[in-house]
């Protein structure tokens, strides 16, 4: 199928406002997007590209009452977060808007309404836990309970995140409910659903058949959830955040999350433009959707049978989603704050949002997860940015200021070599703009800067700075050339890094350049008067990186240290068992390491009855002469233990800290040796 298309719809993923925004959600969705927006404006394309948050959905109201306060003070505060956050980072949004704005509760109930007068939704009634104290239907997330898998006490009704496995509420051992720990009880309530098994015979062709351009990865997911079956999906829920159902016999019930936050983007679209119908409704539209790749069956199988359901919408065109990225070799979290937060950054790397554009799109997850290091960051930032496309621009025009006064000198024949190299140059145009086209903006940065390169080889090859003792004719012509490929890579950067190519536009004068002229070597005639450039990247030392390092590793550190849990409580004992034991103080006489035993540490202690030896593992955790001096408390009347070759008079008492370690028992005033523990 080859449509024509006139105007091109891009939407992004709308961030859950439950937390800022990391280098992740820009490396999978944002970044992506923005260059495809911006590269297509640049052609002088119809483009819309639309953002928002997405403010419904349990976790959010979760948060909410977990801190007390109301779902909207949790999404107004984030919400304000993330939109600077983009605008920082130059995403190019036409509106970034949210999903509790008045126009999106409109258009999402309008939605569900005309669904529902269509039949298009099927009513289902089933039993789901209640919580009789707090009046309330549970949402999966809201109850807790043992995993009948693992045996976890805190797994949640949707998934147990000890073992992975996926749950549903009633699989539960014990179920409490999270908002006030009572027992839940069943009960009937009523849903709609959309019926996905009816609509899948159209989807698999439209997917299976019509897309096959689609990217691997994306293609592969629809195919694998078309061939189990599609099931009918549950489109409200009981829950008291979100937009209501808006029918009546529905009190008390919200759209479901999923089924409110897409609409969100034909929401925006209607508050930036009273043509919203244009971008919605006319086959000339071609709409595509920036995912991450846990959005897929959302955006090429749900909302595309939403879409479908209300009849007068078009579909996808292409969703090109992207997988996931890690840091560090571990899966970025937001609970487990392991993630290179975007405001944060800024605040380490002001005005380096290049940067991490530059990193981030040099190793985007497109095909699959990928990596982010603070290692390659600082590799990429100093090989390539700064020696490879900052270093041939700051050349290029310090050589022109030195030997031109900072004007654009005359071109005069070309040689072979010059030919060369512009012919080399311009064929990258056609190969970087094909990759565009194709989403694969890894490698279609790898041709942007294949261009810095050639100028650079340029340089070196031609070396203007001898020539200018000889040949100033041939000097002028290298320069001027040097400084025509300047001009052509403000333009070819400006979708990938748009604040870079500000500043060359800036040092080069000319802020009148268009994508249509990439390739030519006329952009800046002889006598253009250029100003002073300052450098564009600089240097990141090692000192910068490993601070980050550090950072992380403490986050590491912390977050060790809270999965750590106390260990469940030992079966009661009667008093009479505990009082069997003689616990007593001692004053440590003496204490060493046990020859070839790691953990051993042995003790002389003032007992009060004449003195004692007691073996103690806690070698790890303490100097032995640290101990020497201090009162410890004993059991006296353990059964004596020989261990290699050493008789143990008991045990002494150290608590062990939920991370592991050990920490010796002591009185907290001094008392005299042999004094009992009560
Ligand atoms: N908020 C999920 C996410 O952030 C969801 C995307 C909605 S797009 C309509 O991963
Ligand atoms: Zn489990």
């Amino acid at each position: 199928m080859n449509k024509v298309f006139n105007r091109t719809l891009i939407t992004s993923a709308l961030p859950y406002a439950n937390g800022p925004v990391h280098i992740g959600h820009l490396a999978g969705v944002y970044i992506p997007a923005d260059i495809y927006a911006r590269y297509l404006r640049l052609k002088g394309e119809d483009v819309l590209f639309i953002g928002g948050s997405d403010e419904h959905g349990v976790p959010i109201a979760l948060k909410a009452k977990a801190e007390g306060v109301m779902p909207q003070d949790v999404v107004d505060k984030f919400h304000y977060i993330i939109k600077k956050s983009f605008e920082d980072f130059g995403i190019s949004f036409d509106i970034y808007s949210r999903t509790t704005s008045a126009t999106h509760y409109k258009t999402a109930s309008d939605f569900f309404r005309k669904l529902y007068e269509k039949g298009e939704f099927v009513e289902k009634t089933s039993e789901q836990y209640y919580d009789e104290e707090a009046k309330q239907f549970l949402a999966d997330r809201y109850i807790t309970g043992k995993c009948p898998h693992c045996g976890n006490e805190r797994a949640y009704g949707d998934q147990c995140e000890s073992c992975g496995t996926s749950l549903s509420p009633l699989d539960l051992i014990n179920p409490k409910s999270a908002i006030n720990g009572s027992v839940p009880v069943l009960k009937e309530t009523k849903h709609w659903y959309l019926p996905l098994d009816q609509h899948e015979p159209w989807l698999k062709k439209w997917i299976l058949e019509d897309h096959k351009e689609w990217k691997t990865n994306v293609y592969g997911q629809c195919k694998s959830w078309l061939d189990m079956g599609l099931q009918p999906r549950a489109v409200s829920r009981d829950l008291d955040w979100g937009v209501p159902v808006p029918i009546n016999g529905a009190e008390g019930k919200v759209l479901y999350v999923w089924f409110d936050a897409p609409i969100g983007y034909i929401s925006n679209t209607i508050e930036l433009t009273d043509e919203w119908e244009k971008w919605w409704k006319h086959e000339d539209t071609k709409l595509v959707h920036f995912i991450g790749k846990d959005n897929i069956v959302f955006h090429c199988i749900v909302f595309p049978a939403m879409l479908k359901a209300e009849g007068s919408f078009i579909l996808p065109e292409n969703v090109p989603a992207n997988e996931f990225l890690n840091l560090e070799g571990d899966k970025i979290s937001t609970s487990r704050n392991w993630a290179v937060w975007l405001h944060e950054y800024l605040e380490d790397f002001p005005g380096k949002q290049d940067v991490l554009r530059y990193v981030l799109t040099a190793n985007a997850p497109e095909t699959k997860d990928n990596d982010f290091t603070w290692k390659d960051f600082q590799a990429r930032n100093n090989n390539e940015l700064v020696a490879v496309l900052g270093n041939f621009v700051n050349r290029a025009m310090v050589l022109t200021h030195k030997y031109f006064e900072g004007r654009i000198p005359v071109c005069g024949e070309l040689t072979d070599y010059d030919k060369e190299t512009l012919t080399e140059f311009a064929a990258v145009k056609s190969e970087l703009e094909n990759y565009l086209r194709n989403y694969r903006f890894r490698e279609a940065l790898k041709e942007a800067m294949n261009l810095a390169r050639i100028g650079n080889k340029y340089l070196a090859d031609t070396e203007p700075w001898k020539l200018a003792k000889t040949d100033m004719i041939r000097t002028a012509t290298v320069l001027n050339i040097s400084m025509q490929i300047t001009a052509n890579l403000a333009i070819v950067f400006e979708p990938f890094l748009p604040f870079s190519s500000v500043k060359i536009k800036q040092f080069i004068n000319e802020s009148n350049l268009q994508w249509s002229q990439l390739g030519q070597i006329d952009l800046l005639s002889s006598g253009h008067v250029l100003n002073r450039p300052e450098l564009l990247f600089e240097k990141i030392e090692d000192e910068t990186i490993e601070r980050q390092v550090r950072k992380l590793l403490d986050t590491k550190k912390a977050n060790e240290l809270k999965e750590h849990r106390a260990k469940p409580q030992k079966n009661n004992v009667v008093f009479d068992d505990f009082s069997k034991l003689d616990i007593r103080v001692g004053k440590v006489l003496e204490c060493r390491k046990v020859p070839k035993a790691d953990k051993l540490l042995q003790f002389k202690l003032d007992d009060g009855l004449g003195g004692r030896t007691i073996l103690s593992g806690i070698a790890e955790h303490y100097n032995p002469e640290d101990l020497v001096g201090k009162q410890v408390c004993f059991i006296a009347n353990l059964e004596p233990r020989k261990i290699r070759g050493i008789e143990s008079q008991g045990m002494i008492l150290s608590a062990r800290n939920t991370d592991g370690g050990l920490s010796v028992v002591y009185p907290s005033k001094e008392v005299l040796p042999g004094s009992e523990v009560v």
